[in-house]
C-alpha cells in the first residue's frame, strides 16, 4: 500500500499509534519511513548546530533540580515523578533549562543537548495527536544573544532543514506536506499572544494552526520564572514557533539573570527556592550570564515534516498519554 493511502485510511478514525508488536505490514513500512526521516532530521540538525560552533552536551535524567513547568498556560502534567537515589530525592528531567543556563554561564558560550523530557500528560491528551508522555527536545542556549538572534538562528536552521528533506527525502513525505515545505523560508511572521487571545479567544492555540500556511512566531507569553519579563511594561521577551495544522514545535526566551528578579518571580509563583540554589547562587554572585535559547520538540518537528497523524507515530516505541506499552 502506498504511503499516502495508509495515511488517508488512518485519518478516518481517531488515530492512536499502536505498540510495535501489533503493527501490520503496511504500518511497519510506514514506521520504517518515520525512522529514516528521523535519522535525516537528526543528521541535519546536529551538523547544523556543530557547524555554528555549538558544543554538544549529553543529557541528565535524574536531578534534584529541573524545570518547574509552572506557571505555564500550556502545561497539563498529571503527576511529577520523584524518586530516591542514595536516599536523596530526585526528579526526572522535565526540560534541561536549569542545566543549560548553568552550563552556558560557566562552560560553553553556545551549547545544545538532545534530551528526553518525561512529562506525564493528562490522559485526555492522547487524542490531541500532539502530546507524548516522553519526548526528546533539542535544547540550545546562546550566551549574550538576544531573542532576535535565536529567532534568526531557528529560521535559518528550519529553512535549511525544509530544503534538505525536500531534496533528499521526498519519498518519505506526504505529497501535500512536501509542497508546503517548499514555502518554508524565514523570516517567519510574528504575532503577539495578547492579540491572538483577543482575536481567537482562550483556545487560540487550537485555532491558530488551522489559520496559518507557514510557521508563525508567537511572542509575549506569561510563564516560568526563567523567561525574561519586563516588570515595567509587563511584556515577556519569549517566543514559541507554531506550524500549520499541528501547533507549537519550539519554545524559548531571553533569560532572567538578575538575582532580585528571579527571587521575586519565584516567590510570586510559589516556586521552591531550595530546588534552585545553584542557579540562585550563580545569579547572586553575578555569574549567571545573559543568554537566550530555545528547545525544539524533535518528534513534533518530524510529525510536521512527515504529515503524521499523531506525534507518537514518529516514535518507534510510542509514548501515548494514558497508554503504557511493554516497550
Ligand atoms: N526548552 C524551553 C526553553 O528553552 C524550556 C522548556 O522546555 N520548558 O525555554
Amino acid at each position: 500500500m502506498l504511503f499516502n493511502q495508509i495515511h488517508k485510511e488512518a485519518a478516518v478514525e481517531k488515530y492512536i499509534p499502536k505498540s510495535v508488536e501489533n503493527l501490520n505490514e503496511a504500518e511497519i513500512e510506514r514506521k520504517r519511513k518515520h525512522i529514516l526521516l528521523m535519522t535525516q532530521v537528526l543528521y541535519f540538525l546536529t551538523n547544523e548546530f556543530l557547524s555554528r560552533k555549538f558544543q554538544w552536551l549529553l543529557p541528565v535524567i535524574f536531578s534534584k533540580s529541573t524545570d518547574p513547568l509552572w506557571p505555564d498556560p500550556g502545561a497539563s502534567i498529571e503527576k511529577r515523578i520523584e524518586t530516591d537515589v542514595y536516599e536523596t530525592q530526585v526528579r526526572t528531567t522535565l526540560s534541561m533549562i536549569v542545566h543549560k543556563m548553568v552550563a552556558c554561564s560557566l562552560f560553553a558560550e553556545r551549547l545544545f543537548v538532545i534530551s528526553p523530557n518525561f512529562r506525564v500528560e493528562r490522559r485526555e491528551r492522547a487524542s490531541t495527536g500532539w502530546h507524548a508522555y516522553e519526548f526528546n527536545q533539542l535544547d540550545f542556549e546562546m550566551r549574550d544573544a538576544t531573542s532576535r538572534d535565536v529567532m534568526r538562528t531557528v529560521e535559518e536552521v528550519l529553512t535549511g532543514l525544509a530544503k534538505y528533506v525536500g531534496d533528499k527525502c521526498e519519498y518519505l513525505i506526504d505529497s501535500e506536506v512536501y509542497d508546503a515545505l517548499k514555502d518554508v523560508r524565514g523570516p517567519f511572521e510574528i504575532r503577539d499572544r495578547d492579540f491572538l487571545v483577543s482575536e481567537y479567544g482562550d483556545n487560540w492555540e487550537e485555532v491558530l494552526p488551522k489559520e496559518i500556511k507557514r510557521p508563525v512566531w508567537v511572542v509575549n507569553i506569561p510563564r516560568e520564572f526563567y523567561d525574561f519579563e519586563d516588570f515595567e511594561t509587563g511584556r515577556w521577551d519569549n517566543y514559541d514557533l507554531y506550524v500549520p495544522k499541528y501547533g507549537e514545535i519550539l519554545s524559548g526566551a531571553r533569560r532572567e539573570f538578575e538575582y532580585e528578579k528571579i527571587v521575586a518571580k519565584m516567590e510570586r509563583d510559589g516556586i521552591r527556592k531550595e530546588n534552585y540554589s545553584v542557579l540562585l547562587k550563580l545569579s547572586r554572585d553575578g555569574k549567571l550570564k545573559r543568554s537566550s535559547g530555545a528547545g525544539i520538540g524533535i518528534e513534533r518537528l518530524v510529525t510536521w515534516i512527515s504529515g503524521a497523524h499523531h506525534v507518537c507515530e514518529t516514535q518507534l516505541f510510542p509514548r501515548v498519554p494514558g497508554i503504557v506499552y511493554e516497550l
